[in-house]
């Protein structure tokens, strides 16, 4: 891990006097996206103090576009801190992310009401999980990529994008960040992570040059790619192994589902957060277009004592949009991944979602029929 080089401050004032433009060729070029992005450059080469966050159960994106945005401040010489309203551990695969260690967890720093909130990855605000930070914020600055954010913030940046980590990756250029092997680290997993590997759809021409930028300022994607998925925990391969014993299919073999209820967990010995991209399992399964994994986390119940159970949706086709799915629910996400939250048994809830998949994929048939 490279030391962080730590600059004079007053190089954020110069810095901040001065317009840049996109130095990625290809890179973001639509003129409001442009305009949006200096103005968050702009806004944040100008704030003496920011708290940096991220949506509750944090994936890799979060915690990427996090650091990097955290170490890019710190190196202008900005007084930045991270924060996650959640207490959980970080999950095995992005422990390598050092950095992790530096963040406040469950309570926010004391002195979170006088520092303007970057909130990164957040569809909504109530995806921060701390409803009073919000309330108490001097100001709020919104970055994301989902197509679905409510634009909250005082100052918003959304923008279509492979993940948050790509869209940081512009604001730290424009603020003429230098890109060192520990952002270039931590942005590289957050875009490998969010894109799938780099196959959905929000996937660029873009994407691409900056994972190319990203290598050549010193990630190193054989190791990132090894400790992200070649490092699965024993816990995890039997979740995966009870995933797929319990796997169905419905609508013609086009949606499959897999269930993990509480038991399987206790099986599985698995206590914490291992079931991120389990479900991706399943929509490799030739001929399927919608996977869905219905789980139980273990120690979550409803305010009653009922089980709660969550869904993890992935399309691998466009004919079916599983943010639409989700957002009946109160979900959120993209049209190829999303999820929701049910307080419903496993069957009613594979009820609901055979439903809609079928529905869905009747309707696509009918407009292709006539169509023709
Ligand atoms: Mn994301």
């Amino acid at each position: 891990m490279a030391a962080i080089i730590c600059r004079p401050s007053n190089r954020r004032e110069k810095l901040a006097k001065r317009v840049k433009p996109p130095a990625v060729p290809g890179a973001v070029s639509n003129q409001t996206i442009d305009q949006a992005l200096g103005a968050v450059a702009d806004a944040l080469l100008h704030e003496k103090k920011v708290l940096l966050t991220v949506h509750v159960n944090p994936d890799g994106d979060a915690f990427g576009c996090l650091i990097a945005m955290h170490r890019g401040l710190s190196q202008l010489g900005g007084d930045s801190a991270m924060y996650l309203s959640g207490a959980d551990p970080v999950p095995p695969e992005y422990r390598f992310l050092k950095a992790l260690g530096e963040v406040y967890r469950g309570s926010a720093p004391e002195d979170a009401a006088d520092r303007t909130l970057v909130c990164l990855d957040c569809g909504n605000p109530e995806r921060i999980g701390n409803e009073d930070l919000v309330k108490g914020a001097p100001r709020i600055i919104n970055v994301d990529h989902h197509g679905d954010n409510t634009r909250f913030g005082d100052i918003n940046l959304v923008v279509p994008a492979s993940s948050t980590s790509e869209i940081v990756y512009f604001i730290l250029r424009r603020m003429d960040v230098e890109i060192t092997p520990e952002i270039a680290e931590a942005l590289y997993a957050g875009i490998l992570v969010d894109s799938g590997r780099f196959q959905y759809s929000d996937v660029t021409p873009t994407t691409f040059r900056v994972a190319a930028d990203l290598v050549q300022s010193g990630a190193d994607h054989t190791a990132i790619f090894r400790q992200v998925y070649e490092n699965m925990p024993l816990a995890k391969a039997r979740l995966l192994c009870l995933m797929l014993s319990t796997m169905t299919f419905r609508c013609d073999g086009r949606l499959a589902v897999g269930i993990l209820d509480k038991e399987a967990f206790s099986q599985a010995g698995a206590t914490g957060r291992l079931t991120e991209g389990l479900v991706d399992n399943l929509r490799a399964i030739e001929g399927v277009q919608v996977a869905a994994l219905v789980y139980a986390r273990p120690g979550e119940t409803s305010e009653d004592g009922k089980p709660v159970f969550r869904v993890s949706l992935r399309s691998s086709s466009d004919e079916i949009n599983v943010q639409r799915i989700a957002k009946r629910k109160n979900g959120g996400g993209h049209r190829q991944a999303s999820g929701f939250t049910a307080e419903e048994s496993p069957d009613e809830i594979v009820a609901f979602l055979e439903e809609q998949v079928c529905g869905d994929l009747a309707r696509e048939r009918d407009r292709l029929e006539h169509s023709a």
